[in-house]
């Protein structure tokens, strides 16, 4: 079983997953109502993905015999003039995400949890992923420096982002 106090940032963790996928279907309906699909499909994408990760804590807490205290979720918001500011306003959205992947690690040691020590771990690696695939985003549109065809190419390029269910 949990303590409370791992019960409580799990349960924050869970509401910034899904404040996460609002926040990316914020995106994506900008996107889209630019003519941007590729892109706002990727967000799309990204937003399924981010319930799985919120859902994958919530069955966490439920089968370590915690309990679930759902929080009110905030509304995301993004005033950004073009692709380049709103990938860069993702990157630094995912990288404050991995800031509170690691506040779980911490107090999973300093609580010798070792349970949640090991299942936080996935999310370690999923976060390194996730920057990962920002970053290069955010440097593909910066080679385009503002060029619509290449734009366009990497509109199409991110139209095949492919959703794969992480299991819950
Ligand atoms: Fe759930 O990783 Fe992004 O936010």
């Amino acid at each position: 079983m949990i303590n409370e106090k791992i019960q409580n940032i799990l349960n924050e963790q869970i509401n910034k997953e899904f404040f996460s996928a609002y926040f990316y279907l914020m995106i994506a309906a900008n996107l889209e109502d630019k003519g941007l699909n590729g892109f706002a499909h990727w967000n799309r994408i990204q937003a399924q993905e981010e319930i799985d990760h919120g859902m994958i804590i919530f069955n966490y807490i439920l089968n370590s015999d915690g309990k679930i205290i759902l929080g009110e979720i905030k509304p995301p918001q993004c005033d950004c003039e073009n692709v380049l500011d709103v990938f860069e306003h993702i990157y630094r959205h995912e990288k404050s995400i991995t800031s509170s992947i690691n506040d779980v690690t911490i107090l999973s040691m300093d609580e010798c949890d070792l349970a949640t020590r090991t299942f936080i771990e996935w999310y370690i690696n999923e976060q390194v992923e996730e920057e990962h695939a920002v970053a290069d985003i955010v440097k593909r549109i910066k080679f385009a420096n503002g060029d619509k065809a290449a734009l366009l190419q990497i509109d199409r390029e991110l139209s095949k982002r492919e959703y794969k269910r992480h299991e819950y």
